[in-house]
């Protein structure tokens, strides 16, 4: 007779969970029916408890998928290695399913739903046949919050897991509140890798030929498969928080935004808060965790968040804003005790590093963390490594992964489930020339065409040609869910909605002399800039009016206890040429083409008042 097994057909795999997890029958029948598809040898729902957390770490350790660095450097941490070819977001392989192709915008790469959904099921097919399948639920946001939402992700790799409770608000209570019916977005993921019977696993299963990131907006899922790493797996992250977030917030009147969010105190103790958008490169984390320089009175930074936003309008006319994660993915590479102490501290312990250096000690390192870097090493691939050996040490987007309640600069209402109220937005790129230091928005249309064309110029990191500008609406290019023209009407109508919408600022920290070195000292004496924003704010601080905008005289500025900038280089950073702003609104015509069939009427207009007020000049 045949067995049930040779038919190829499984019984349900044994469920773990330390809490009553069968009271939500959608929540169940899906999970059901994962299980049924990917078939893995075991269902275990996270809890989100300590216990959990190192058990799972344990584990990992024992698998070879983790390493544990040396309690007495880095007490509570562990080292990941990822598989070369999967070390990042895999943007050509990243799909926004919506019905009409149109919808998806020319920012996105579109499949059809129900056909993507039947190339990805023959994927999730078996995929995770000698595996655990763990149930994660997770809120993003403050527990309860009428700002949060929920999601549950479906995932056979345990780095996630112990990825989304250093991220998340993750586990058992969650399940708690969505109760019997509560909503919340499926996140499917695997990393597409199954094992065969005693097939012996690997330190980093992925599938390194078949990757999907797929969004379907219209019925609020994500599905992701054959990629373990950041943002294709931890799908609280930029799938949900920002491609799926940025679609909800459109059909119910939010914002979904790629921005830090800060608090200022001044010396009267007076508090206020930024949102800030940077493209990649731009140091927004070290922005996020700013130290003011020494002998600057009284002023105190804190951090809200370092990556995503959530933005509605309060019943005070203001906007008012949540970080929907609890932790930090950020670059390793480039933070030090010198560029960002607040980071350094954060990362002493119980912290989760993937792809840096592993040192002789069993801690870890990676470019710029010490002036000298140590004689030897082992690179993020396992190999040998010295100074002269010509590789990077660490790879350049290797990360760390922590809980924000390390962070020394941690705002105190950072969980507060009403948000805080924003009194500003800052935009800002990496530009050698063209754009300013500083300069205030005159009115909410110009602010948000100014963020629209926001651009940042090509590092050495970034594929392409060296300091090319590439156009980051928003800095939200690659997380925006849906068509970038109708995200424009989207930003245009939210500060209409408002009486009292944030006032709409651009930074550029990198403008560079005729020999090329960047003038600006930047990193904690952007809290000059910082300083005479919260003041505009509060209407203490004096501008100039210019085509540009409100821009700080140099007597608007705090030097205090800064010698390095004269005024003849202040001059240089805040110096407006004519022609090359009218080049750049030039420039501006290859963004807004793309998007032409949904362009708002309003940019353009605004593009047309600026080429006349220039051509007056
Ligand atoms: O993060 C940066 N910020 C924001 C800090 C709050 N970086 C690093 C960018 C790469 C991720 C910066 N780099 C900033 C900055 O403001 N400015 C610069 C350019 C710069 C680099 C080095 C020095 C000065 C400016 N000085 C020395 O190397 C001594
Ligand atoms: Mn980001």
């Amino acid at each position: 007779m045949p067995t049930t097994e040779s038919l190829g057909v499984r019984t349900m795999p044994k469920v773990e969970a330390s809490y009553p997890v069968n009271k939500h029958k959608k929540l169940q029948d899906w999970v059901s029916e994962a299980a049924a598809l990917c078939q893995p040898d075991r269902i275990y729902w996270c809890d989100g408890s300590e216990e959990e957390y190192n058990r799972l770490c344990d584990e990992m350790v024992e698998s070879g998928t983790l390493i544990k660095l040396n309690p007495k450097k880095r007490p509570g941490s562990f080292l990941a290695r990822s598989a070369p070819s999967d070390v990042a977001r895999v943007e050509d392989r990243t799909f926004v399913c919506t019905t009409l192709k149109e919808d998806c915008g020319p920012n996105n790469n579109w499949m059809e739903p129900e056909t993507a959904k039947i190339i990805l099921k023959d994927f999730f097919k078996n995929c995770m046949r000698g595996r655990t399948m763990y149930v994660i639920p997770f809120s993003m946001g403050p527990l309860g919050s009428p700002l949060s939402q929920i999601g549950v992700e479906i995932t056979d790799s345990p780095y996630v897991a112990v990825s989304m409770k250093l991220m998340t608000r993750m586990g058992k209570k969650v399940v708690e509140l969505l109760g019997t019916d509560g909503d919340f977005v499926p996140c499917f993921h695997s990393v597409g890798h199954p094992l065969s019977p005693g097939e012996k696993d690997v330190a980093w299963p992925c599938d390194a030929e078949h990757k999907y990131i797929c969004h379907f907006p219209e019925t609020k899922e994500i599905w992701s498969y054959g990629s373990g790493y950041g943002g294709n797996a931890l799908l609280g992250k930029k799938c949900l928080a920002l491609r799926i977030a940025s679609t909800m917030g459109k059909e119910e009147g939010w914002l979904a935004e790629h921005m830090l969010i800060l608090g200022v105190k001044n010396p009267e103790g007076k508090k206020s808060y930024v949102a800030a958008a940077f493209p990649s490169a731009c140091g927004k984390t070290n922005f996020a965790m700013i130290i003011p320089p020494k002998n600057f009175g009284g002023w105190e930074v804190s951090t809200v968040g370092d990556d995503i936003a959530w933005i509605r309008p309060g019943e005070d006319g203001k906007l008012r804003a949540i970080n929907p994660e609890a932790g930090y993915f950020g670059v390793a590479p480039g933070t030090s005790a010198k560029t960002n102490p607040n980071a350094l501290a954060t990362l002493s312990k119980n912290c989760l590093f993937t792809n840096v250096a592993l040192t002789p000690d069993g801690d870890v390192w990676w470019e710029g963390l010490t002036d000298e870097p140590p004689a030897e090493l082992i690179d993020w691939q396992g190999r040998k490594w010295t100074p002269d050996c010509g590789r990077k040490a660490a790879h350049p987007n290797s990360r760390f992964t922590v809980s924000a309640t390390q962070c020394p600069s941690l705002d105190p209402e950072w969980d507060n489930p009403e948000g805080v109220p924003i009194s500003a937005f800052v935009f800002g790129g990496r530009r050698a020339s063209v754009v300013p230091l500083a300069f205030e928005s005159f009115n909410w249309n110009y602010g948000v065409y100014m963020a629209a064309t926001l651009g940042s110029e090509t590092t050495a990191a970034a594929a392409g040609k060296v300091g090319e500008v590439r156009r980051d609406p928003m800095a939200m290019l690659p997380f925006c869910g849906y068509h970038m023209g109708d995200y424009f009407s989207h930003w245009l109508k939210m500060g209409h909605m408002v009486k009292n919408p944030p006032r709409i600022f651009c930074v550029n920290w990198f403008r560079a002399d005729a020999n090329g070195k960047i003038i600006w000292p930047g990193f904690g004496e952007n809290m000059r800039v910082l300083k005479w924003i919260s003041d505009r704010v509060s209407g203490l601080a004096g501008a100039e009016q210019t085509v540009l905008g409100w821009m700080p005289r140099y007597e608007d500025l705090d030097w205090t206890g800064l010698e390095s900038v004269t005024r003849s280089q202040f001059e240089s950073l805040m110096h407006v040429d004519t022609q090359l702003w009218q080049a750049e609104l030039e420039a501006h015509d290859e963004l807004f083409n793309k998007l032409s069939e949904r362009m708002p009427r309003e940019l353009l207009i605004t593009r047309e008042m600026m080429q006349l007020s220039l051509g007056r000049l």
